[in-house]
Order: structure tokens, then C-alpha cells, then sequence
């Protein structure tokens, strides 16, 4: 089998190549990756040697240079991954959002169409907007109500993912998941940001009252949900994976102090995000029934299991936060 993984430097799509390579050794790989700030090659070295492996870089907002991959390399699948994916970002500039998130998926459906490819897309449960305390978890079934460019952006990427599948026939799957965490976390995330500013003895920045809250999925079982979606999903479906493990924001905080041994004056309350949504949570019933998934990693072993990642690959994310990690590909590449 022939994939093309788009995104693939970035946090879920690097996880997801080394997902892949190890289970499916024989299976060929081609990486299109616009090396965004959030595109980091240094997170693939382990496979940059693999001869199934190749990297493209480029922008899936090109429709001409997107036609041209789809007719020299005749993939069998796409795991669509790349997107702008940090919220705060889309609040203070949406364009690249609407490009990337939006023209870029369009371009890949209509090369997918044109090539008669299997097209996998990787979403998100921002798309269903904010949960009250009370209220009961997404699902499959839950209407569209997104809050912010970014989730905006992703909605209609879905709606666009479905039009090609009821309208022309693609074979198409979804995916909407809730809140990664793990290696290679782009570090203006939460998780990350807060891990590597502790381990610099820096302060941490909360927003607002610290009370929102988000579904905790380890990156290594998002990538085994999109293997089962992708070898066993009913085509045209969508399916909503979660972690199981709803943590405020305060209470996730906490835990990474507790880890690091710091204590919570390093805690920096701040302005909120604009539009701030209060809660997320999944209910991940449909693809536990139909596809055998759940989640394996608990939030306690996984934060764990990341914690102790980020303080052994310093040089990773201290090349990230000083900007030399933009060097990487002109060292590799000679570009
Ligand atoms: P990321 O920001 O870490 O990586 C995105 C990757 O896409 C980067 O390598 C970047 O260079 C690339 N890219 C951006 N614009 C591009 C373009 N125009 N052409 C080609 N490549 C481009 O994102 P992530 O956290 O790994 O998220 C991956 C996907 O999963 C996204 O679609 C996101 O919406 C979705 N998702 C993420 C989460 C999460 O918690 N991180 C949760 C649910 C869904
Ligand atoms: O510095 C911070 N302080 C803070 O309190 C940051 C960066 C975030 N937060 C809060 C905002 C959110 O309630 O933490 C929560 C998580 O924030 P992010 O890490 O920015 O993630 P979120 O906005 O929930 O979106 C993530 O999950 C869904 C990904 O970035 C999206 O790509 C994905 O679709």
C-alpha cells in the first residue's frame, strides 16, 4: 500500500509515521509537509533513512504541485493530517487557517477524486463548539456549532470531506478526536508549554479561572483509532475518539507540578482566551462498538510517560524554543 500522509513533521502526523512504519514495515510513505513553525523534521529522524519513506515538502494550498503528487505517485490512501491547528494563533490571524484548513483539504479531495483514492481525514471535537458542565459528551450524532476560526476552519473542512463523499462517491472516512498529548507536542500547547517552562524554572500561564475542560487522549492511541478507522471503518462514516479522562485545566496543571516537584506559585493566572470554550468531552461509544478501539494509555501513565519524555529530549524542544529547529531542513536537505 501506497500512503500519503500530509502534515506528517508535525505533532500527531510524526506519530503517526512511526505508528505506521513499525506495524506496517512494507507499506510505502510519502511525507507532504509545508514545514510550517509547527513542521519539525528533527521529529522523524528515526525514519528519514527508511528507503518506503519519502518527504515532500510543500503546501496543499497548491493545487497545481497537489495534482502533480496525486498523478507521479498513485496512492492507494491519504491520512490527512496537516492542518494550522493552535487556536490562539486562528484568534489573532485567521488567513492561514482558511487556506490550509479549508482550500488545502478541498484541493486534496478533488486530487483524491480525480485518482479514485481512499481519503482518511483527521478532525477535531471543536467543530461541535462548548459543552456546559452537565452536558452530555459529543457524539456522532451531535450538530455542528464551532466557536472559533480554528474550529470554524475544521467544520468546514469536514462538511467539504462529506460533500465529496454523498455528491461523487469518494471513499472517505472522519475522524473527530478530542485533545492530544505526548512526544513531539509542539510546545505552545498547553501540556508541553507548561512541562518545558517548569523544566526552565519558568512560570506557568493559566487561562482565566483555570476551570475549563478538556478530554485527554494519548497521541500513540489516536494513532491506533485512525489505523482501525482506516482498515476496518464503514466508508462515509464519522467517528468521535476520546480519552476518557476529563481533567479542568487546574487539575491537569497540578498533576504536571506534582510530577515536576514544583509547587503552584509557579502557576500565572492570565487574561482568557476570547470565546474560550468551557468544555469538551467525547463519547467514543460507536467506534468502542463497531471497531474495537478504546483508549489504552491512562491520562496518569501517559502525562507521566510525557513528562519523562520532554526531560530526556531537551535538545528537541530547546531547539524549537530558540528557533534552531528551522535550520534542520536546510542542513538535511541543502535548501
Ligand atoms: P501540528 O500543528 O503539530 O502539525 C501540523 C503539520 O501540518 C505541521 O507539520 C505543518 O508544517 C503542516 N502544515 C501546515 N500547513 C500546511 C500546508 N498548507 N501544507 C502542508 N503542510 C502543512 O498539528 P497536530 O496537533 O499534529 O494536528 C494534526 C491534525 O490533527 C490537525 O488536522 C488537527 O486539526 C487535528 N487534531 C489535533 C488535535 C490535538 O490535540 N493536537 C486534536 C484533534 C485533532
Ligand atoms: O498557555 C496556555 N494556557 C492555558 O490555560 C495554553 C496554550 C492553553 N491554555 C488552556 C486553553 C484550553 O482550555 O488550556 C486548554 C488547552 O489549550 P490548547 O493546548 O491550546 O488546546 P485546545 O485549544 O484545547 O486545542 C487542542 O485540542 C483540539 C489542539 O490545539 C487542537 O488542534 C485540537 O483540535
Amino acid at each position: 500500500m501506497k500512503i500519503l500522509i500530509t502534515g506528517g513533521a508535525g505533532f500527531i502526523g510524526s506519530n503517526f509515521i512511526h505508528y505506521w512504519t513499525k506495524k506496517y514495515p512494507s507499506d510505502a510513505i510519502v511525507n507532504l509537509d509545508k514545514l510550517t513553525y509547527a513542521g519539525n523534521l528533527s521529529n522523524l529522524r528515526a525514519v528519514e533513512k527508511n528507503p518506503n519513506y519519502k518527504f515532500i515538502q510543500g503546501d496543499i494550498a497548491d493545487d497545481k504541485l497537489v495534482e502533480k503528487i496525486f498523478q507521479e505517485e498513485q496512492f492507494n490512501l491519504v491520512a490527512h493530517f496537516a492542518a494550522e491547528s493552535h487556536v490562539d494563533r486562528s484568534i489573532l490571524d485567521p488567513n492561514a487557517f482558511i487556506q490550509t484548513n479549508i482550500v488545502g483539504t478541498h484541493n486534496l479531495l478533488r486530487a483524491a477524486l480525480q485518482n479514485k483514492t481512499r481519503f482518511h481525514h483527521v478532525s477535531t471535537d471543536e467543530v461541535f463548539g462548548s459543552l456546559g458542565k452537565t452536558d452530555p459528551a459529543f457524539n456522532e450524532k451531535t450538530p455542528y456549532d464551532p466557536r472559533s476560526p480554528y474550529s470554524a476552519s475544521k467544520a468546514a473542512a469536514d462538511h467539504l470531506v462529506r460533500a465529496y463523499f454523498h455528491t461523487y462517491g469518494l471513499p472517505v472516512t472522519i475522524s473527530n478526536c478530542s485533545n492530544n498529548y505526548g512526544p513531539y507536542h509542539f510546545p505552545e500547547k498547553l501540556f508541553p508549554l507548561f512541562i518545558t517552562n517548569l523544566l526552565e524554572g519558568k512560570k506557568i500561564p493559566l487561562y482565566g479561572d483555570g476551570l475549563s475542560v478538556r478530554d485527554w487522549l494519548y497521541v500513540e492511541d489516536h494513532c491506533r483509532a485512525i489505523d482501525a478507522i482506516i482498515k476496518s471503518g464503514k466508508i462515509g462514516e464519522t467517528y468521535c475518539v476520546g480519552g476518557n479522562s476529563e481533567k479542568s485545566n487546574r487539575e491537569a496543571t497540578d498533576e504536571i507540578l506534582k510530577l515536576l516537584g514544583k509547587g503552584e506559585e509557579m502557576i500565572e493566572y492570565v487574561a482568557d482566551r476570547p470565546g474560550h470554550d468551557h468544555r469538551y468531552a467525547i463519547d467514543a461509544t460507536k467506534i468502542k462498538n463497531e471497531l474495537n478501539w478504546e483508549p489504552t494509555v491512562s491520562f496518569e501513565t501517559g502525562l507521566q510517560k510525557t513528562v519523562e519524555w520532554f526531560q530526556n529530549n531537551e535538545a528537541w524542544w530547546m531547539h524549537i524554543k530558540n528557533g534552531e529547529y528551522q535550520d534542520y531542513y536546510k542542513k538535511q536537505y541543502g535548501k
